[in-house]
């Protein structure tokens, strides 16, 4: 007979759902917030498919109990959520906004009355607008001190009931986007040198929010940072091609990678950014290198590296016949949560890696009888989670993985149109259905294997 080995987790892996506050919640300008570059950014013309605006969203401010309610009857037993640093300091600065700090103390609670743990980014892109006219945004070091504060603010109001804290969401979207291709908020076109200071601001914001969960975060709490690094895929699984893939993962992420964990701006930085190196202070790498407790990876694709003299490895171009989501930025490379997981584990020895993301962008029809057949996004999940399965299985310390996303939301640039939820959401009506992937991971999350 056939021997079926099942494809199960460790007891205690932690499975959830991701979502982002900017990309959700609407109520964009209720209870005193404040425009953030997204709300300025999605009003320029031409800037985002449809013109269309993060005002109203998925209306989840209102209408969050009963999604909170939905994610739990699906069985997920953690909630990846943002908060909106303008909702809480509508100018990024002074002042707090108690009706912001309501909210968000009515969001927990109401994720511990549905046995969700919440895992709380501080920032997922929402700069407040004063921050960007009054310093220039992430150009400038005002924007990181700022930051100390609002961290503190949040580990203070909300610590006694959020234990796991992210700093930031993925550093390069934010600074290389929105600084250097001008493809996200603010939607500047700064020079190299620039974007790398961006980056560096960044970095030292982190190291404050870091400083304040050690400070106020209170016993059991845990802080880390989620990255996008770009897995880099050896060709194929021999000495040689892994070797080049570690290299390349460490040159062509080395901008957010190597200071957080090195220490300093090392070669593989210098040798990545030449001249344009950001400027910085001596002091600066204490505050960014600070120990974590965790490093959060976002992961959706992937690019292939075989051996090449003379730099050690070739990155290699995608066909056009490569398998991708209708987001085609997003090609199907399985593999790419495995090597990412391991890249990180194997050469900065982060002591625990939690997907934080994970998922893929369709532009799904609605439901038909009640349903939404989206097999394709069931498999691509699926397969990843097989490599996911298979780094643990040799021995990379993964703790959990979040799936993005809960329902279909903002997707930036792309708009309503480009659907990544597990439930559909029908904007008019504010409904949600769960789609056949939402109905699958649950059982998988149920059983704690691939089903
Ligand atoms: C994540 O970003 C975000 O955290 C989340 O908010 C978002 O909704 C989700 O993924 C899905 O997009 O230059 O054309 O090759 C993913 C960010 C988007 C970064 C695509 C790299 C490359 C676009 N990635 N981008 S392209």
């Amino acid at each position: 007979m056939i021997q079926v080995r099942p494809l199960t987790f460790p007891q205690d892996f932690q499975w959830g759902f991701a979502a982002a506050a900017p990309q959700i919640e609407g109520a964009a300008f209720e209870d005193g917030k404040e425009p953030s570059v997204w709300d300025t950014f999605a009003r320029i013309p031409g800037k985002v498919l449809n013109g269309d605006t993060l005002d109203i969203a998925c209306d989840h401010y209102h209408l969050y109990e009963k999604d909170l309610a939905l994610m739990a009857q699906l069985g997920a037993k953690n909630y990846r959520l943002s908060i909106s640093w303008p909702r809480i300091q509508p100018t990024g600065r002074g002042a707090v906004n108690p009706k912001g700090i309501d909210f968000y103390n009515r969001l927990i609670d109401a994720c511990l009355q549905n046995g969700l743990t919440p895992w709380v980014t501080m920032f997922h892109w929402d700069l407040p607008q004063a921050l960007e006219d009054d310093f220039g945004g992430w150009r400038d070091r005002r924007t990181a001190e700022a930051f100390g504060p609002y961290a503190e603010t949040l580990v203070k109001a909300l610590g006694d009931r959020v234990k796991n804290w992210i700093t930031l969401n993925e550093i390069f979207c934010f600074t290389q986007d929105g600084y250097g291709n001008g493809t996200k908020a603010p939607g500047a076109k700064e020079s190299e040198q620039v974007v790398n200071q961006t980056y560096h601001t960044a970095l030292l914001a982190h190291g404050y929010a870091v400083r304040a969960v050690r400070e106020f975060g209170g016993p059991g709490a845990r802080v880390g940072i989620t990255d996008n690094p770009i897995p880099t895929i050896p060709l194929t699984e021999t000495e040689r091609d892994i070797e080049a893939a570690q290299k390349a993962f460490i040159e062509i992420n080395s901008r957010v990678l190597e200071p957080l964990y090195r220490g300093e701006y090392t070669e593989a930085y210098f040798k990545t950014v030449g001249e344009d190196a950001a400027q910085f202070k001596a002091d600066d790498f204490k505050l960014i290198s600070q120990p974590t407790d965790f490093l959060g990876l976002n992961v959706y694709t992937g690019q292939f590296v075989r051996a090449a003299e003379p730099q050690g490895y070739e990155i290699l171009p995608l066909p056009a016949s490569y398998p991708t989501a209708d987001a085609t930025w997003l090609a199907h490379a399985p593999q790419a949560i495995y090597w990412c997981a391991r890249h990180v584990a194997e050469i900065y020895e982060v002591p625990s890696v939690i997907i934080t993301e994970n998922g893929a962008g369709y532009d799904d029809a609605p439901p038909v009888n009640g349903e939404v057949l989206d097999l394709h996004r069931r498999d691509y999940v699926r397969n990843y989670l097989k490599e996911l399965h298979r780094a643990i299985g040799d021995g990379v310390p993964v703790e959990g993985y979040f799936l993005w996303s809960f329902m279909d939301n903002y997707e930036w640039m792309d708009g309503y149109q480009r659907r990544f939820g597990v439930v559909y959401n029908d904007y008019a009506t504010q409904t949600r259905t769960p789609k056949l992937s939402a109905k699958w991971f649950s059982r998988v999350i149920a059983e704690n294997r691939i089903v």
